[in-house]
């Protein structure tokens, strides 16, 4: 039987697929669908449900259920050998949850094949939408809950992160606060990741450490459930979560909904799915410490895996369970793709024309400056949005394309000083990865080389390479990740971009007068 493992990732905007031939080295299909374009009845925008407060962001757990549904009918349809999957696994948008009633583990468990995954979901929401990681509006129950795990410093010590307004935890508080009787009927608490590998596996899902770290609910020493943050969140929590296992562990086989609808092998393995920052990590190949890599996602993210659990102190970045063992950093930019596509619609170009206004305008932009806080932005911390320049013409075009991206990879290099030494290469992925010239920035701002992969959807790919090895170490008793995922994850040499030297030189001088620029509007 060939070795064929899937990996999906339910991320922000889309739901994406790999399937990958673990013999072969070879990536045997790569799709995505768009929650906009193919369930517009939800009415999202980006993947999302907005608020007349900006800080409030929803979306929809039928919504990524449909899209299951969606996916696996496309990939049938398109003779994709569905039948020869040995194991499957998931990456989930991080932070976001859903909630269910204590009927949710029967519901899931003895599906009725004549529904689809969100008709069997609809009878067991406690909650018809539940906040993403766009969501911001938790500021007064995070000072609750930090001043219970004795302030930031006790929060980070003991959840791996400060206490943040997306993180799951917070948000749970706020639910039990303002709709107590809602919360009351909630018997389950799913992350998107859980929530997916829950439907794949026909059984309630538990959380791994990687999308776990990600609550502020979790041991970051033990990756086990912290007794003081589950009270110090919500009533009775502790009962209406999973438990967290490892991120190879195999639930058993497939959903019997999926042999019937869409042909996969009866003896086909679940694998706990995990956030998808912890998955990029895996299909980037950073399976050892020492690597760096930026995901160009709806979010921008930094991130490298770390042997040791090392702590940002300002509390802006985040400390996270790397599937491969130990742990990752992360640092998480909200404004990013959707900021880069804000200032492209607003001067009506596409991508082509957004690429060829950077190639026309010169490094460093003239001394222009532009903070892209289009959204509330999480990095660093603003509750309040608006874009401000200095020295830059909101007219000028091209300028404004330069302006988004410079801030960008400035910010992301002064924000991420905390990790330690500056990286030595970047390894890119993400949609906006296959961008030239925002690489070129990334790559003059750092002062490093970029690489980039055969697919931008490092993921999904992760995914796939996390059902490989949890297969693998589940059949042979051991599983190497370094032979598991270098066929997949070695960069596309042609795709090098080199730093200019000058322009790294630029830069250097540069970021003061951007971190000036910051500190200065952060105080306003
Ligand atoms: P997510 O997984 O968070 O849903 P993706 O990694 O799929 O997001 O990235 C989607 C984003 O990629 C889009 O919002 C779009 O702005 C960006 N993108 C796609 N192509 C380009 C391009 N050529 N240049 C810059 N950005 C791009
Ligand atoms: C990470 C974060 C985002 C989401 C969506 O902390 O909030 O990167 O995982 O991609």
């Amino acid at each position: 039987m060939p070795s064929y493992f899937l990996g999906l990732d339910s991320s922000t905007q889309s739901l994406s697929s790999i399937l990958l031939d673990l013999d072969t080295g070879e990536i045997l299909d790569d799709r995505a669908l768009n929650f906009d374009e193919i369930l517009p009845h939800y009415g999202t925008t980006n993947g999302v449900l907005r608020h007349s407060d900006p800080t409030v962001v929803h979306s929809s757990p039928l919504m990524w259920a449909d899209a299951l549904d969606l996916l696996f009918q496309q990939m049938k349809h398109a003779g994709l050998p569905l039948g020869d999957i040995k194991a499957i696994s998931g990456s989930g948008q991080q932070h976001g949850s859903v909630y269910m009633t204590s009927l949710a583990e029967k519901q899931i468990r003895e599906m009725d094949i004549h529904g689809t995954l969100a008709d069997n979901l609809a009878r067991v929401l406690s909650r018809p939408t539940g906040p993403v990681w766009m969501d911001s509006s938790t500021s007064s129950e995070c000072d609750e809950i930090r001043e219970s795990l004795g302030g930031r410093e006790g929060a980070v010590k003991a959840t791996g992160s400060d206490v943040t307004e997306r993180f799951t935890g917070p948000q749970i508080r706020k639910f039990s606060i303002e709709e107590p009787g809602a919360y009351k009927q909630t018997g389950h608490i799913a992350l998107v990741s859980s929530l997916g590998s829950s439907l794949i596996a026909g059984q309630i899902s538990p959380i791994d450490p990687g999308d776990g770290a990600g609550m502020n609910l979790m041991d970051i020493d033990a990756l086990t459930w912290h007794s003081g943050a589950l009270e110090a969140t919500a009533s009775d929590l502790r009962t209406k979560l999973p438990p967290i296992a490892a991120s190879h562990s195999i639930l058993g086989v497939v959903n019997p909904y999926l042999v019937m609808k869409y042909g996969l092998n009866p003896a086909a393995k679940a694998v706990v799915w995990s956030g998808d920052n912890p998955c990029s990590l895996i299909g980037t190949g950073l399976v050892k410490p020492g690597m760096t890599a930026i995901s160009l996602g709806t979010s921008d993210t930094l991130f490298g895996a770390m042997s040791a659990c090392k702590t940002d102190p300002r509390g802006e970045g985040h400390v996270f369970g790397s599937p491969a063992g130990g742990y990752m950093s992360l640092i998480c930019f909200k404004n990013g793709s959707l900021a880069r596509e804000k200032v492209k619609d607003t001067y009506g170009l596409d991508w082509d024309q957004f690429s060829a206004s950077i190639r026309d305008t010169p490094v460093g932009n003239q001394g222009a400056l532009m903070l892209p806080w289009f959204d509330p932005e999480i990095v660093p911390k603003v509750l309040t949005p608006g874009v401000r320049r200095q020295n830059l013409d909101a007219e000028d075009a091209p300028a404004n394309c330069r302006a988004v991206v410079e801030a960008q990879m400035m910010s992301m290099r002064l924000h991420s000083e905390w990790m330690g030494e500056k990286p030595q290469c970047i390894y890119a992925t993400g949609g906006a990865s296959a961008n030239q010239e925002i690489l070129q920035i990334m790559a003059d701002v750092f002062a490093a080389p970029v690489f980039r992969q055969e697919t931008a959807n490092g993921a999904a790919l992760g995914a796939a390479l996390r059902a490989a090895h949890a297969f693998k170490l589940d059949a042979d008793g051991n599983a190497d990740w370094e032979e598991i995922v270098s066929p997949f994850t070695k960069p596309v040499e042609s795709s090098k971009v080199d730093p200019n030297a000058d322009a790294a030189a630029l830069y250097e001088e540069k970021r003061k007068e951007y971190a000036a620029f910051e500190s200065a509007q952060l105080s306003v």
